[in-house]
């Protein structure tokens, strides 16, 4: 108990209990947790600015412009991470400093960090679109929490909260007759356990923050996005498209239920003010569209049944939307293909690339760039702002998301997956999926349904096997469009006992869905599906 006979430190004339090291690192973890909790508010409060990117910009608004030039060319779109890196590395310096001084000066320390914090809410003020409150409020919060992990780390608690050590009494110290303002510093494991703590939430809570406020700017962004009107609209729906079986599909997917996937850790958040699409490569006439020009142009709108090839056999990574945006034949019209330009690389704002056929861009006039998903713009997670969608093909092939670029280029020319294994071209398979009934069901008159897709040849033909029964022909609902998957029932007449139900689609070409099982990988799994059924 020898720390506790310093009583509040440098006021002994003793040396300071903290060592230089440990007041460092208890300045980190005052600044880590200010920042941090400074984070979490802007971002759960919309209106409320970040700090440190307000700093952020304040350090790209001040540097020379050739320094500017030189980070944008050396770091491209790194530059953000990397500026945002360094104003947070300075941080944690400037809270080492903090904590070796507040062993000596610990209200000079306190000062420190909330001049720290009145620097983020000034560079935040120069911007005139933060609220004055919020900023001083998000200022005042981090300065707050800082100067309190500071103080309890450097300086200790009030006497009387130190438990004592084992349930004996705190020795009295004889220095301190208990008139005095009594505080005493933690003991080491105390000491670590608030240092390492105040870190690591202070870590977790701007995470948090950061990845809150994106999405909130962004959804706001979206919401104030007006669609204009498609120049050629989708069929009407025709009435008996949907049978509206329970348990079955519906015929298109919600947004918040359309399977999501890509190799973002991070879904991008891309500001359509900022934003571009280049149309290059092999083109006589290369041209860049602003989201606003991309908007004007005359929009088509398709109904497509989206597909991946990682999607297992009677598995759900696959899904129907309305989407509405610019077709692909009229921007490549407008940039002149050249001889050899063969394939089209879609490329993404976070670098991911996926390539297909030219000749399915000038064929399949339903290929688009959209913006718009089921009626309204497009989800942060589907893309937003611009994606690809081309019906027939497996999305790692063709349906690039957060779209920069659209590439012409020979075939010889890899996009992301295909050095992984995958196969240069991917046609979506002809599938058949058995949604009713799930697992177990009472005996009697028991719909068999589910939904089938050979996307741009459409489906013709489900047929059903119960046990070793014969294939029965199944009902199919309205077409919608031949880029859709088509819902189909059976009635049946469940029996007590297990059964095996098995399906099979044949498309609009007379084609039936191949038997042969394989694996997803190369290029697809095929196989029928096949469902256990416990009828009681
Ligand atoms: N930028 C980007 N786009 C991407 C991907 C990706 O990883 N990154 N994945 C593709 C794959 S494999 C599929 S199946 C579809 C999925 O689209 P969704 O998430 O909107 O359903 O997006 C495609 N577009
Ligand atoms: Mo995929």
């Amino acid at each position: 108990m020898a720390e506790t006979k310093h009583g509040a430190g440098g006021r002994t004339g003793r040396a300071h209990p903290l060592g230089r090291g440990s007041a460092a690192l208890a300045g980190v973890a005052a600044v880590v947790a200010a920042l941090g909790l400074a984070e979490l508010v802007a971002g759960l409060i919309p209106a409320a600015p970040s700090l440190v990117v307000a700093v952020g910009d304040t350090v790209i608004d001040s540097v020379p412009g050739w320094l500017e030039q030189w980070a944008i060319a050396t770091l491209g779109t790194a530059d953000k991470p990397v500026l945002i890196g360094g104003v947070l590395v300075v941080s944690v310096l400037i809270g080492a400093g903090l904590g070796v001084l507040a062993r000596r000066y610990v209200i000079l320390a306190a000062g420190g960090i909330a001049l720290f914090a009145t620097l983020g809410v000034v560079a935040a003020l120069a911007d005139d679109r933060n609220p004055v409150f919020l900023t001083v409020l998000v200022g005042l919060l981090g300065a707050v929490t800082g100067i309190a992990v500071l103080g309890l780390l450097v300086v200790g608690l009030p006497r009387r909260a130190v438990p004592a050590d084992a349930g004996r009494p705190a020795p009295a110290d004889p220095a301190d007759p208990g008139t005095v303002p009594a505080l005493s510093p933690l003991d080491r494991r105390r000491f670590l356990a608030v240092t390492g703590g105040a870190t690591v939430l202070g870590v977790l809570a701007g995470i948090g923050g950061s990845l809150l406020s994106g999405r909130e700017r962004l959804d706001q962004l979206r919401a104030a996005i007006r669609l204009p009107v498609p120049a050629r609209q989708a069929a009407p729906v025709p009435a008996g498209a949907d049978l509206e079986i329970p348990g079955l599909t519906p015929l298109f997917t919600p947004n918040a239920e359309f399977y999501r996937i890509d190799t973002a850790l991070r879904v991008p958040t891309v500001d359509p003010d900022g934003w571009q699409l280049e149309v290059r490569g092999m083109v006589d006439e290369p041209f860049t569209l602003t989201y606003a020009e991309l908007m004007e142009l005359p929009h088509i709108e398709a109904d497509v049944t989206l597909a991946c090839v990682s999607n297992e056999v009677g598995g759900d990574l696959v899904g129907n939307a309305r989407w509405q945006g610019v077709p692909l034949r009229a921007l490549l019209d407008r940039a002149g293909l050249q001889e050899g330009a063969t394939q089209l690389i879609g490329r993404s704002v976070d670098g991911f690339t996926a390539g297909f056929p030219v000749l399915t861009a000038l064929d399949v006039e339903e290929a688009m760039v959209a913006v718009a998903m089921n009626g309204e713009p497009l989800p942060a997670e589907h893309g937003f702002p611009a994606r690809l969608v081309v019906p027939g093909l497996y999305g790692y092939v063709s349906a690039t998301k957060w779209l920069s670029a659209i590439e012409l280029t020979g075939w010889d020319v890899d996009g992301y997956w295909i050095p992984r294994g995958w196969a240069k071209e991917g046609p979506i398979k002809t599938q058949a999926r058995i949604d009713v009934p799930g697992g177990a069901v009472a005996a009697g008159r028991r719909p068999i349904a589910g939904v089938a897709w050979a996307p741009t040849r459409g489906i013709e033909r489900v047929e059903v096997r119960i046990d070793d029964g014969p294939w029965q022909e199944a009902e199919l609902a309205e077409p919608l469009d031949v880029d859709c998957w088509r819902q189909w029932y059976l009635p049946w007449e469940a029996t007590p006992g297990r059964h095996r139900i098995a399906a099979r689609a044949t498309d609009g070409r007379g084609e039936v869905q191949t038997d042969e099982r394989t694996p997803v990988a190369p290029d697809g799994a095929s196989g029928y599906p096949v469902i256990e059924v416990v009828v009681s």
